[in-house]
């Protein structure tokens, strides 16, 4: 048995069509199904429908063989136990800091103002002021960062942008990059030994169809 940890939403839809170049096709759409293990043509290849920063932990603990997770995820998590074959280049976005518009980022950060700072990923921004220089109080949100300054409970965010949609109807502008995220396929290191005859060619198939 093959298992394959995906996130429904964007992960899910944006490796509908790498899992139909190994040829495999679910059986249920995620979406409509409650069922969190979906079937799909091939018996012995099952996809699990989990949350996507838990994607890292059911493949280092092979509850899954197989994983798709965004490389923000993967560096909060850390990475330990995985074996990281393949940058599929789907949901892509850009890491960015932001802050309100009107606020002066970069005469703040030149004067060492100490910034309050909101996000869901505290490694990566730590990592990022850090190198920089500059001192942070990082405060750990679990989503809608984007509300945390315009409430005062932050001066900037660290978030993920991909249309720019979100901040701009929050009155935020971007004003420094961090890091440009895609997609990674994980694999558990113990099962790409025991069971690489079943494993290689699904790598294989998603290499020789991501979008360069
Ligand atoms: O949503 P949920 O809380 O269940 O989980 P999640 O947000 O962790 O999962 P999901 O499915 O939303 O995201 C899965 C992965 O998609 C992330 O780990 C990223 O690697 C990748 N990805 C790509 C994104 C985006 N683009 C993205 N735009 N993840 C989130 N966003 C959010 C962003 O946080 C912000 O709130 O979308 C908003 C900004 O979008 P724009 O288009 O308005 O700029
Ligand atoms: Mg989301």
């Amino acid at each position: 048995m093959l298992t394959i940890a995906l996130s429904k939403g964007r992960i899910f839809d944006e490796t509908l069509p790498l899992l139909a170049a190994a040829n495999i096709i679910p059986a249920e759409d995620p979406e409509s199904s409650r069922k969190l293990i979906l079937a799909t043509n091939h018996p012995d290849v099952r996809l699990v429908i989990v949350r996507a920063t838990d994607v890292p932990t059911y493949v280092q603990h092979g509850a899954a063989d197989l994983g798709i997770a965004g490389r923000d995820v993967l560096i909060e998590h850390g990475g330990a136990g995985l074996y990281q074959p393949l940058d599929l280049n789907i949901a892509c976005c850009k890491m960015m800091v932001a802050a309100p518009n009107g606020f002066d980022y970069a005469a703040a950060v030149q004067h060492g103002a100490r910034l309050s700072v909101a996000t869901k990923y505290p490694n990566i921004a730590r990592e990022h002021f850090a190198a920089k220089g500059v001192h942070v109080d990082v405060i750990k949100l679990y989503g809608s960062m984007e509300l945390a300054p315009l409430v005062g409970l932050a001066d900037a965010i660290v978030d993920l942008v991909s249309t720019g949609g979100t901040l701009k109807a929050n009155n935020l502008t971007p004003v420094e990059h961090i890091l440009d995220i895609s997609s990674q396929l994980i694999v558990n290191q113990a099962a790409l030994k025991l069971k690489h005859a079943a494993i290689r060619p699904v790598i294989d198939a998603f290499a020789a169809t991501v979008k360069r």
